[in-house]
């Protein structure tokens, strides 16, 4: 068995296995993860050696590949990338083992070093199917799968023993794109929605925000005398608290806070802070994290940083990671918190609080300046209009909420879908929100995240209807891949067309005609001001707002805005 193969010669060996155990048919659903198996089964298609099919929802996915195999007699297979992607299959792996069809489930997923350590999108996968599959291998990250490969397409046929389903869990490490020279790193996924969210969220907030305040004062106050150049930062991801506000403000640090974070306000708070961290980042001293981050790469380098000293406040345990997979010194109470923290060199905050405020003029104006509707501008106009609560879909538009929404406004209560960053479930998610405490709840979400779960719409007669608005930010496909390494000149030269098909999954679904299949009210609109129109109407029973915006300026738009934002810090 080779070590360490590249992921994608490691993909070709797998896709090749496949083809030859008698693989013709395989069902994609996009993915980052998956991305070289998708790259090597383009390959394979173009090479006439199978067939592909690709499916935005890994639910029917699974269904189309059993239907492939039961109509096709033989096995059929469908890939997804890691998180709540393969939990989608389930149902499809049940039927399969039941009714005894080959269905070869390729789930791929982070490799070793990433699980359990809180890594986005990553959870436990192999054994996900549990007695329902014939066997679930898992295939580390730089092993040849073909071996793999063979052995569980021979179970799924059965030989003496029944067909069914069987599992490969195949771990990629990056780059995961073929050329090879993108960098890359993580990217965006699924979710696991709380019960009970709203209120277990509000309680927890509340607790901690009073304990906080009494500890803050035990701790003082501590007269600024840090460094010349820097000092600390306060992280606040996801389910932070406003703990994470108090606690910056208290001591005058840069705060740099998620929208799920519910952290993010108060003087502290900056917003485009991820576009600030090249310019600053070296003046850190110290990081203190709240929450769980999960959104940006410029956090996820600054939080790998090993010259720098991280702690994690973890006053009770987390679900989210396992006990000693963490880099940062895990602290449980805020006076030693305080104590780890230390002082900030005078002009600190000051000084992340001006970049800040130019960095956000830089976007305004270029924003501005735009023909038709971005998702930055229409995030932040989302995010100034929303009193009540605001449900953040996964993909671009948490990720344009956390670029352009003021600290200065903040809704009732942000949620999102952070545990595992699905696409899925999202509507039905944040029906459930509304439902719970009969506060108005607004929703962005893009295309995908939206089509994903159109199910979630259906309510029966005589259910109680939510108040509920989502703000469909309608860009034709997945946006959020142009903007990663497949969307990089060199691999869009090489597989421009297979990129489109396999990651942007174009689509022109009728969201006026689907919305009016279900009943719900729907506008469609082609303005950030038709939007913010739309948004001041009384938000009661359910509505769509479906915003046209355009993908394949996407990339462009991000580096202008990058550009405009370097120009400004600039020496
Ligand atoms: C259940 C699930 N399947 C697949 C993914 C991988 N994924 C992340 S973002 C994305 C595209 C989302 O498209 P859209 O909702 O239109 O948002 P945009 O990228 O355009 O902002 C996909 C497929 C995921 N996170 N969850």
């Amino acid at each position: 068995m080779s070590d360490s193969l590249p992921s994608i010669e490691a993909a070709r060996r797998a896709v090749a296995a496949l083809a030859g155990g008698g693989v013709h048919d395989v069902v994609v659903a996009p993915g980052s993860r998956s991305a070289p198996l998708a790259y090597a089964l383009a390959e394979a298609e173009a090479a006439g050696q199978l067939k592909l099919h690709v499916r935005i929802d890994e639910r029917s996915a699974g269904f189309t590949a059993l239907g492939l195999a039961l109509g096709g007699k033989r096995p059929a297979a469908v890939l997804t990338t890691s998180g709540t992607a393969v939990g989608e299959l389930l149902p499809a792996v049940m039927e399969a083992n039941h009714a005894a069809v080959p269905l070869v489930v390729l789930s791929a997923d982070r490799p070793e070093e990433l699980r359990g350590t809180g890594a986005n999108q990553t959870t436990q996968q192999p054994g996900l199917f549990g007695s329902h599959v014939r066997c679930a291998l898992d295939v580390p990250a730089g092993e040849d799968p073909g071996p793999f490969v063979a052995r569980a397409v021979r179970e799924a046929r059965g030989g003496g023993a029944p067909a069914g389903p069987v599992q490969l869990n195949l771990a990629f490490r990056d780059p995961l794109v073929p050329a090879g020279d993108a960098g890359a790193a993580p990217v965006e996924v699924p979710a696991s929605g709380h019960d009970d969210g709203a209120t277990l969220a509000s309680a927890r907030r509340d607790g901690a925000a009073a304990g906080s305040a009494e500890a803050l004062r035990a701790g003082g106050r501590r007269a600024p005398s840090a460094p010349a150049a820097g000092g600390p930062v306060v992280v606040a991801g996801h389910g932070a608290g406003e703990l994470a506000a108090v606690f910056a403000a208290h001591l005058g640090l840069p705060l740099l806070a998620e929208p799920s974070s519910n952290a993010r306000f108060g003087i502290s708070a900056i917003a485009p802070y991820r576009l600030l961290l090249g310019h600053l980042g070296a003046g850190i001293t110290r990081v203190v994290v709240f929450g769980r981050p999960t959104l940006s790469r410029p956090v996820a380098a600054l939080l790998a940083r090993t010259d720098i000293e991280r702690a994690l406040y973890l006053p009770e345990p987390a679900a989210w990671f396992e006990p000693g997979r963490r880099p940062e010194r895990i602290i449980g109470n805020l006076p030693e918190l305080l104590e780890f923290t230390g002082p900030a060199a005078p002009g600190w905050l000051e000084a992340w609080r001006s970049a800040g405020a130019a960095a956000d003029a830089a976007i305004a104006t270029l924003l501005a300046g735009e023909e038709g509707p971005t998702g930055p501008a229409v995030a932040e106009a989302v995010w100034e209009q929303t009193d009540g609560f605001l449900v953040l879909g996964s993909s671009n538009p948490i990720r344009d909420v956390d670029l352009t929404a003021a600290p200065g406004w903040h809704p009732l209560e942000v949620f999102a879908n952070r545990g595992l960053a699905g696409i899925d479930g999202t509507v039905s998610t944040a029906t459930g929100i509304a439902l719970a405490t009969g506060v108005p709840t607004r929703v962005l979400l893009g295309d995908l995240t939206f089509l994903h779960d159109a199910g979630g719409l259906l309510i029966g007669a005589g259910e109680t209807e939510p108040d509920l608005q989502l703000v469909v930010l309608n860009d034709h496909g997945g946006g959020i891949f142009g903007l990663l390494e497949h969307g990089e000149p060199a691999t869009m030269e090489r597989y421009g067309p297979a990129v489109e098909r396999l990651f942007g999954t174009p689509q022109q679904v009728d969201l006026a005609a689907l919305a009016a299949a279900y009943g719900v009210d729907f506008e469609r609109v082609t303005t950030l001001q038709g939007l913010e129109t739309a948004m001041e109407r009384p938000l009661r029973g359910r509505s769509i707002v479906e915003v046209q915006a355009d993908r394949q300026s996407l990339r462009a738009l991000h580096s202008r805005i990058q550009d405009a934002v370097a120009a400004v810090l600039a020496p």
